[in-house]
Formats: C-alpha cells, sequence, structure tokens
C-alpha cells in the first residue's frame, strides 16, 4: 500500500494541537506548505514520530505533529511522495460544517411541506401525514411531526431523546450553536431551539392520553424503496410503549423545560407535565426482555436489554429538573448499586451523571465523588486505547461497530468530562483527536460527514439524497462496521481490518446511513472542545 498523509480534511483551529497521520513503516520527514493561490510557502520541516503498528487499521502510522503553526491560510502536508488534501488553518474552520450538521435537523422534517426557497434541492411535499394505527387495534392516532430518523423514514423515540439531550449540551457548551442558521428561524427563538421543539411537539403527540405511556415508534411495517417520503404511502403504525421509550422521554422533557420556559411558560409547563406522567409509569411497563418489534413490523427496533440506565437517566434529570426528594431518592438507590456510562441511544448513563452533578438541588456529595471517579475511570479506559491507536482512536479492534463514528464522538464526551473534572488536558487533547478522526484522519482517509472535506461521501444510505442524486449536506455517517451487516458490506470490506470495514454505497445500510443522534453526537462534542 502506498505511503499516505491523513489530516482533519476540514482544518484546525489556531490554537489547538494539530496532527496528522503518515502511513508507512519508516518515519518521514514532513513539510507543512501553505498555499496562496500560485504561490506556495514551506512553513516547517520536521520528522514524524516513531512509527507503530496500527493493528485496528493493520498498518504502520507515525504522528505528524505541526501544532507550531499558528498563521491562518490554506495548507498541505507533503512527505516523499504523499501529500495530504488541502485543510485550513483558522478561526472559523468548523463553521460552515457547523451550519450544516444543525441544517440537517430541518431537512429530516416530517409531516410537513419543506419549501423550495429554504430546503432548495431537498424539498418536498407533505409526508407521513395520514392517521397512524396503533399496532393490533382499530384505533387511529394523529402523530405527525418530528424528523425522520436516518435513511429510512421511520420515528424512533429512544432515537429522539438521546438525539435532544446531546443537542441540548450542545446548546449548553456553545450557545452559538443554537442560531447558526437564522434563515429557519421565525420568532424570537434560535433556529435550533425552535427545530427541537418541532421534534418535542412530536413525542408529546406519541405519549398516550390516558396512561402516560410513550408508544416506541411510528413508521410503515417496512422499508419502502428508494423513494421522497412523500411517497410512502403505507398505512402508519404505532407501535406498544416501552420502558426505554418511557423513560428517555421523562429524561428529555423535564430536560426541556429550562430551555423553553423563558420564550413560553405554558409549553413548559406542558413538558414538565408529560414528563412527570411518564416517570410515574415507566416501571410498570415490564416486557421481558425489553421491547421487541410486534410480529409484522420489520423497521427499527432499538432494542436494548439493559433498561436500568433510561431509569436513572430519568430519574436525575426530572431530580434536577423539579427538586422531588422521590427523584432524588431513586437516582441514588440506583448510584448505589452502579455508576453507569453511555452517551448513545443504547447506554444513556452519562446523561443521568451529568445531570445529577449539575443539579441545583441537595445531592450526596459521598455519591457526587463516587459518580466523579468514576467518570475518570472511565475516561481512563478511553485514553489508554486512544493513546494506543496509530490515528489517536478511543477504540480497540472490537469497537468499529454499527454507527462507529457516533462512538468516537460519544468517547470524546467522555474524555472532555474527565477534562472537565480534573482539568488536566491530555483528556481534551484526546477529545479533539475524536473529532479529526471523523472528520478525515483516520484509516478510511474519509470525511465521514456528508457535503464536506475532499475525500467527501458520495453515496449515503438515504432515501433523499439517492432520489435527488446528490448527498444531503452535513450528515455524519455511520462509518467503519467491523461486523459487516449488509450485503455490500460483505462484498467490499471481507478480509479487511476492522478500521477500513467502510464501503460508500448506497445499499451499505451497516456502513453509511445516517441517523440524527449521529448528527447530535458529532455537535455535542464540537460544542464541547472545539472553541
Ligand atoms: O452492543 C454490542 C456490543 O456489545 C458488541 O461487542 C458489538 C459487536 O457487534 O455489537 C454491539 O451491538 C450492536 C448494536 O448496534 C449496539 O450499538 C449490534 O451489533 C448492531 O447490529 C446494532 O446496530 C444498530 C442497528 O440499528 C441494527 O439494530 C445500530 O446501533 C442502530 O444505530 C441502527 O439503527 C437503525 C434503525 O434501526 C433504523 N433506522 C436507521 C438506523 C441506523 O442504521
Ligand atoms: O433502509 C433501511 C435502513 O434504514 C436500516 O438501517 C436497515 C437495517 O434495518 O435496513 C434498511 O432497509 C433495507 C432492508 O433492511 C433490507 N432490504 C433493503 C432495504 C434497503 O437497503
Ligand atoms: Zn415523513
Amino acid at each position: 500500500m502506498s505511503n499516505r498523509i491523513l489530516v482533519n480534511e476540514i482544518g484546525y483551529l489556531p490554537g489547538q494541537k494539530k496532527r496528522g497521520v503518515f502511513t508507512g513503516e519508516k518515519s518521514c520527514s514532513f513539510q507543512v506548505v501553505r498555499k496562496n493561490h500560485d504561490t506556495e510557502e514551506v512553513m516547517l520541516t520536521a520528522e514524524s514520530g516513531q512509527p507503530i503498528f496500527d493493528k485496528d487499521g493493520g498498518e504502520f502510522c507515525s504522528v505528524i505533529d505541526f501544532t507550531e503553526i499558528t498563521i491562518p491560510g490554506t495548507y498541505v502536508i507533503r512527505c516523499d511522495s504523499a501529500e495530504s488534501v488541502p485543510f485550513m488553518i483558522g478561526e472559523d474552520v468548523y463553521r460552515n460544517l457547523e451550519k450544516d450538521i444543525t441544517r440537517f435537523y430541518y431537512l429530516q422534517r416530517c409531516g410537513q411541506e419543506l419549501s423550495e426557497q429554504i430546503a432548495g434541492k431537498f424539498a418536498h411535499k407533505s409526508c407521513h401525514d395520514t392517521p397512524a394505527r396503533v399496532y393490533g387495534t382499530d384505533k387511529f392516532l394523529e402523530v405527525n411531526g418530528g424528523w425522520h430518523d436516518a435513511g429510512d423514514y421511520g420515528r424512533y423515540i429512544v432515537a429522539a431523546a438521546v438525539t435532544l439531550a446531546a443537542l441540548f449540551y450542545g446548546i449548553q457548551e456553545k450557545p452559538e450553536f443554537a442560531g447558526l442558521n437564522p434563515d429557519l428561524a421565525s420568532g424570537p427563538m434560535p433556529d435550533l431551539l425552535q427545530e427541537i421543539r418541532y421534534e418535542l411537539e412530536w413525542m408529546l403527540k406519541m405519549q398516550e392520553k390516558e396512561t402516560g405511556k410513550v408508544y416506541h415508534k411510528v413508521s410503515c411495517a417496512g422499508f419502502c424503496g428508494f423513494i421522497m417520503p412523500e411517497e410512502e404511502r403505507e398505512e402508519l403504525v404505532i407501535c406498544p410503549p416501552s420502558l426505554t421509550a418511557t423513560a428517555d422521554f421523562a429524561a428529555c422533557m423535564a430536560m426541556a423545560v429550562a430551555f423553553y420556559k423563558p420564550y413560553d411558560e405554558a409549553f413548559a409547563k406542558q413538558l414538565e407535565d408529560a414528563a412527570r406522567k411518564a416517570y410515574d409509569v415507566m416501571k410498570e411497563i415490564q416486557v421481558p426482555g425489553g421491547f421487541m418489534n410486534p410480529e409484522g413490523v420489520v423497521t427499527g427496533s432499538y432494542e436494548d436489554k439493559i433498561e436500568k440506565d433510561e431509569l436513572y437517566w430519568a430519574a436525575a434529570e426530572l431530580y434536577k429538573a423539579f427538586g422531588d426528594r422521590k427523584y432524588r431518592d431513586d437516582f441514588e438507590s440506583y448510584v448505589n448499586q452502579e455508576v453507569l456510562h453511555g452517551y448513545g441511544w443504547e447506554d444513556v448513563g452519562s446523561f443521568g451523571n451529568l445531570a445529577y452533578l449539575s443539579a441545583e438541588f441537595d445531592t450526596d456529595e459521598e455519591l457526587r465523588n463516587k459518580i466523579k471517579a468514576s467518570m475518570v475511570a472511565f475516561a481512563n479506559e478511553k485514553l489508554e486505547k486512544a493513546n494506543k491507536s496509530g490515528f489517536g482512536v478511543a477504540f480497540d479492534e472490537n469497537e468499529y461497530i454499527w454507527g462507529s463514528n457516533m462512538y468516537a464522538a460519544e468517547n470524546g464526551s467522555h474524555l472532555y468530562d474527565a477534562y472537565v473534572l480534573t482539568g488536566d488536558e491530555k483528556y481534551l487533547d484526546a477529545a479533539r483527536e475524536q473529532v479529526h478522526y471523523i472528520l478525515g484522519k483516520n484509516a478510511c482517509g474519509k470525511c465521514f460527514v456528508t457535503g464536506h472535506g475532499t475525500n467527501r461521501i458520495y453515496n449515503p444510505h438515504h432515501r433523499p439524497s439517492s432520489v435527488i442524486k446528490e448527498a444531503m449536506p452535513g450528515m455524519v455517517i455511520g462509518g467503519p462496521d467491523s461486523g459487516l451487516h449488509d450485503p455490500d458490506a460483505i462484498a467490499d470490506c471481507t478480509g479487511m481490518p476492522p478500521a477500513k470495514c467502510y464501503t460508500d454505497k448506497l445499499l451499505s445500510y451497516s456502513t453509511n446511513e445516517i441517523t440524527i443522534y449521529w448528527n447530535s453526537a458529532l455537535i455535542m462534542l464540537m460544542a464541547q472542545v472545539m472553541k
């Protein structure tokens, strides 16, 4: 294999560490070249670090460190015959990308016409706006709205709740994130808050009025072909309530209250009531083994056999929002058993930890310390993996799984948490490397956000993009999955090292799909560390 130089294809902030990777058995003497129209200037000549064998990608790698370059501009790095793609150094290098990864949510809207004026090529007529059948009954409900989950057109509560939680942290960490697309705002609320409300309004409709339980999802019974959303006209089916959906819903609603109170008291009250009602009923939903698709339904199932982390998150979030003793007692009894971690759709414990640690009501100091210590220990495991990786990614060879890019971003957030708790910059640096990994400094040599970078993703598993024949910009794709979970992945990646099990094919849903919660994971991490 020829030598390559891999970098964050978007670029680097002037004040941060800047690292690329040279792949080759020997180290290299590299040049960092600043390009200005047709002139070039060598800004740095140096030697790459000691080569190490990167098991995940099956090749030798050495680190190219050019941190000392801080002058804004367009650069390439050269070494022997290898040359990196051009990238930028500058204060606003991520701005367009950040705009697109947040704008994406508007473009995923369901149940509403998207005008050409705002959505451009991705305009479409209203979709999925017929009454939906409650599975196994003759009852129909209106549950219009929300965002399409992914490359398919299902709408799933578990996925929605973690997406919103991550977006809220994004806004909290970097308030500018809420207002990057002012053309989408129509009132006093910044556009992203308004957009999140669109999802919340749909989620509220998914709560069973009589009981407070929350339906797991709404979709057609099966996946449609590659058509625009308004062309999917099969009957919509609402699947039964689940514990995970109801607990995640409660947590997310409680979290939302503080964000909407300043703008709309009545809406905030509605969120609070919904959260409390869901909380009170969630433990009653006992389905052994958790939610599974009922017979005849084959769309996304978001199955999750371990439900204690969802209860944990809900208790912490309701305590933080409302201060009732019962929520605190519940959370403390869970934490006493075990501190849980995770910022993904399946494991949500870390959201619970952050809520408890930031609650303004009384908390237990000993438990707080126990949580903090466990968060740092968890981050240490990630750091150790990052240090072993040629690319600085906090995975071992078994962790290139479906949606691995979300786990890369999530790991960055765990590292960031340890930085906040300890003040030790090594965690912050490692967290940033996860962003660089996603944006191009990876074994695939791809910028994993559509519409950005030089080696970009052209064929995401995303129905509107496939119809329009152009990738909607600003979507984080799943990334390498060594499980080879679709025919194209099997055809293209059999025998490949785990970090390279990726194929830019429309039908490779297990490596090349997109989801609302993969974008939000990157948004949360970028808001935390790219500033
Ligand atoms: O948790 C295990 C882990 O312990 C094990 O080591 C690893 C080895 O493969 O697998 C892990 O489980 C994986 C699980 O995701 C957890 O992330 C499964 O293999 C993997 O198949 C599963 O993939 C999920 C996929 O649906 C299939 O169920 C993705 O996370 C999830 O993002 C994806 O979601 C789909 C929706 O169903 C439908 N809409 C599109 C969306 C994205 O593809
Ligand atoms: O498009 C579907 C995608 O959203 C799912 O993640 C994936 C796995 O459940 O399934 C995709 O749909 C495929 C289906 O599973 C099998 N037939 C072909 C469909 C389109 O590739
Ligand atoms: Zn729709």
